[in-house]
This record gives structure tokens, sequence and C-alpha cells, in this order.
């Protein structure tokens, strides 16, 4: 029998931007965990450490590890503890995303100074220094991955300031794809249609966004988590080693449509 080489036994992943079960980034931990892969959950503060720590026994073999990305030094203290514990790290997926509630709404013409750097060093910034800190651990190539959204490409009312950051994101993609390819690192970006987790929660006529989304997507339904897991699930494995910076859209085909 030949064996399916989307088998991540033998790998470890670190997972960025776990709040809840409705994360994203949970139905990637879940779909890689289904694959073999040994995980490591990060969760950005002590409000969010029983979340995490309470889905672990979901994950056997799983271990959560706080880390704020917008902090230099908890980005060094976690990749120092990952060096001596695990050694040798294969995925990272980064989930995180963050600008001032100010910011998404109201028009994009009064964004803000601080809240246009607040966006960008969260959202961008930060998967510039998770790599930089992966890469040493990678010593058998690598798969990072990264979550971004269709406002980048085209104006989404509100989105606003995340969508310019997002823009950033996905050209920040391109620019780590091309340094760390030489270390046959790859660097890919999801584009996932409108999914209702925490991030989504508050944001003003999102439950209309979905309808309209799922009215004019291709396969008239909206996305779930598991669906990107199982895109991430694909880039984090053999099967997709010849993809390096590109962007990939698990948006039930939304992004094709003219009208
Ligand atoms: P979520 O709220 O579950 O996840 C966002 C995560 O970012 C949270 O876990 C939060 O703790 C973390 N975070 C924010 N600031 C941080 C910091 N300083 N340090 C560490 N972690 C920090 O929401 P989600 O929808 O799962 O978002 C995950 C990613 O998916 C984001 O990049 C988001 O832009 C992207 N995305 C979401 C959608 C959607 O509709 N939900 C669509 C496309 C892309
Ligand atoms: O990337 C996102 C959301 C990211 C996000 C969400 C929040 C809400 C809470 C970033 N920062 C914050 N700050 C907060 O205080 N998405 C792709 C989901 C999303 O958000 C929107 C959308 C969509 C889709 C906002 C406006 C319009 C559409």
């Amino acid at each position: 029998m030949t064996e399916s080489i989307l088998n991540l036994k033998g790998r470890t992943a670190v997972v960025f931007g776990l709040a809840n079960k409705r994360s994203i980034a949970w139905g990637i931990a879940e779909k890689l965990h289904a694959a073999g892969c040994r995980l490591i959950i990060s969760y950005q503060n002590d409000r969010l450490r029983q979340e995490a720590e309470g889905l672990l026994p979901e994950l056997p073999g799983a271990e959560a590890v706080e880390c704020d990305v917008s902090n230099d030094a908890a980005i060094a203290a976690l990749f120092e503890r990952l060096r001596k514990t695990v050694g040798k790290l294969d995925v990272l997926v980064h989930s995180v995303a963050y600008a001032p509630a100010e910011e998404l709404k109201g028009d994009f013409v009064n964004t803000s100074r601080e809240g246009f750097r607040i966006a960008h060093d969260v959202s961008v910034y930060s998967l510039i220094a998770l790599s930089r800190a992966a890469a040493p651990l990678m010593t058998e190539g690598g798969s990072i991955m990264t979550l971004t959204y269709y406002g980048a490409e085209k104006v989404v009312p509100r989105y606003n300031v995340m969508g310019v950051a997002k823009a950033a994101l996905e050209a920040t993609v391109r620019y780590l794809a091309a340094d760390l390819g030489s270390k046959n690192i790859r660097v890919n970006a999801i584009s996932a249609g409108p999914i209702k987790t925490l991030a989504a929660r508050g944001i003003g006529g999102f439950g209309e966004m979905l309808k309209a989304h799922a009215e004019r997507a291709p396969l008239h339904r909206n996305t779930e988590q598991s669906e990107v897991g199982g895109a991430a699930a694909f880039l984090a494995s053999d099967l997709a080693s010849g993809i390096t910076g590109e962007t990939i859209y698990v948006d039930s085909g939304y992004n094709i449509m003219g009208f």
C-alpha cells in the first residue's frame, strides 16, 4: 500500500493565535494534530491561558505557551524554550491580527497614526519576527503560513487599516519566501472567507456580510475553520513542497466572481 504523504508524524508545529474553539488557529491545530504533528499552542496573555490550556486534552501531547507577538523579549524567550524542549521545528502558523476597535468603524481616511502602527506591528511585523526566530530551528526545511483576507486587494467597507495591513502581510510573505527558500523553508498565506470568530464579533453588519458571501460564492456557503485547517495541513506537508510565496484562497470561491 502506498502511504499518504500528508503525514506529519515526527514533525513539530507551533501555532500562534488560539483564543478559543472558534479561532481559525483551532481549526488548523485540529487538522495538524490529526495528521500526526506534535503541537505547541501559543496564546497571547494570561487572560487566554485558561482557554488554551482547557483545549489541550483534545490534542494529546500538545503544550501551551504564552507569547505576546508584539514583544521581542517574549518571542526570544519562547524560541529559546522551543530550542531546548523540541529542538527541531517544522511548521509555524501565524493566525494573529489586531487593530484598535475604533479603526474598524467609520472612514478609512480617519485612520490614526497610532492605529496604523499597532495594526502593522501586531498583524504584519510579527510574522517577520517569528520567521526570523523560527528559521534556525527549521533545520530540515519548514513551512510557515499566515492568514489573510480579501480586503487586502479590494475595498471591504470598515475593514479599513486591516486591509492595508493584510496587503503588507501578503507582500511580506513573498519577501520572506525569497529569503528563506534557500533553507527549504516555504512561506505562504491562506486567504480565508469571513468566519464568525472572536475577531469578527462586534463588527457591525458581520451577519449580513456572511449572508452575502454565501449567496455570491460559487459554493453558495460560508467557509469553515476546518476547511482552512485542511489547506493548512496541506501547506505544512510535503504535498506542497513546490509552493512558496503564494496566497491560497479558502473562501468557497468568492474571490473569483466579478459580479
Ligand atoms: P481570533 O480572535 O480567534 O484570533 C486572533 C488571535 O490573534 C487571537 O488568538 C488573539 O489572542 C491573537 N492576538 C492578537 N494580538 C496578539 C498579540 N499581540 N500577541 C499574540 N497574539 C495576539 O480570530 P480569527 O478570525 O481566528 O483570526 C485569526 C487570523 O485569521 C487573523 O489573522 C485574521 O485576520 C485572519 N482572518 C480571519 C477571518 C475571519 O473572518 N474570521 C477571515 C480571514 C482571515
Ligand atoms: O481580519 C479580520 C479581523 C481582524 C481584527 C478584528 C478585530 C475585532 C476586535 C483585527 N482587530 C480587531 N480589533 C478589535 O478590537 N477579519 C478578516 C474579520 C473581519 O473583520 C472585519 C471584516 C472581516 C471579514 C471588519 C470589518 C469588515 C469586515
